[in-house]
């Protein structure tokens, strides 16, 4: 049973302070598109292993999470199976020899209902917990994400999932604007470029946290475990 006591977590550029009740787990794209072989990431050119080291910091605080009773949200990137909601220049872009909607190893490449559009296993949502289907890289674009988090008083975010510089930044940004706090974790954030992965965490916690705090998920679970490791 969570009570309503402020934890504390240890997260830079100073410390996070969360109210269990209305703190949710965002978990952002943790899709078979982005983290398997054969899918959109892959079909960019990117080391789809470069964003794996991210399942397993994931599955634990999500079981820790879930557990308590805590609040959690999932998004997918994708578009409508006649890509209506698909811009040409989303689509043109990089001009690779295939493009979104274009059929792949894992279904057609980014399209609701495909294979490579679906979640990855490990992390796959259950019953109760919202999916944002999400057409853009952040979440609160053309989605009801505003509108649950305030159905049900979430006033706070704790942000994972891929990638750290674009559906993760993109996503951190827009909330940010909206007046709400995240704190990203870095385990549980990845992107295919290293230095990107760094900058991104870096840009969200300069300038006395411009745009929210980071922190690692040792630091959360402990919160949630009243200071215990
Ligand atoms: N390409 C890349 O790094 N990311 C995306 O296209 N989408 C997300 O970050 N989810």
């Amino acid at each position: 049973m969570i009570t309503n006591t402020i934890r504390t977590v240890d997260a830079e550029p100073y410390s996070f302070e969360f109210d269990p009740r209305t703190c949710a787990l965002l978990i952002i794209d943790m899709q078979r598109d982005f983290l398997e072989s054969g899918g959109f990431g892959e079909i960019l050119g990117n080391d789809v292993s470069q964003l794996r080291r991210t399942i397993e910091p994931n599955r634990k605080l999500l079981a820790a999470w879930r557990s308590l009773s805590l609040q959690v949200i999932h998004t997918r990137e994708g578009h409508r199976t006649d890509l209506a909601d698909l811009p040409a220049a989303k689509r043109m872009r990089g001009r690779g020899k295939r493009c979104i909607g274009d059929p792949g190893p894992l279904g057609r490449i980014l399209v609701r209902g495909e294979a490579g559009h679906d979640f990855i296993p490990e992390l796959y949502p259950v019953p109760g917990e919202p999916i944002i289907d999400k057409p853009g890289k952040g979440a609160f674009w053309a989605t009801d994400l505003h509108a649950i988090m305030q159905n049900r008083g979430i006033k706070q975010l704790i942000v994972t999932g891929v990638t750290t510089e674009v559906c993760v930044n993109t996503t951190v940004r827009e909330a940010n604007d909206r007046g709400y706090d995240c704190l990203v974790l870095s385990d549980c954030v990845g992107s295919y470029f290293p230095e990107f992965h760094d900058m991104g965490l870096k840009m969200i916690k300069a300038q006395g946290g411009i745009f929210g705090w980071v922190a690692d998920s040792t630091k959360v679970l402990s919160a949630l475990n009243g200071g215990q490791p």
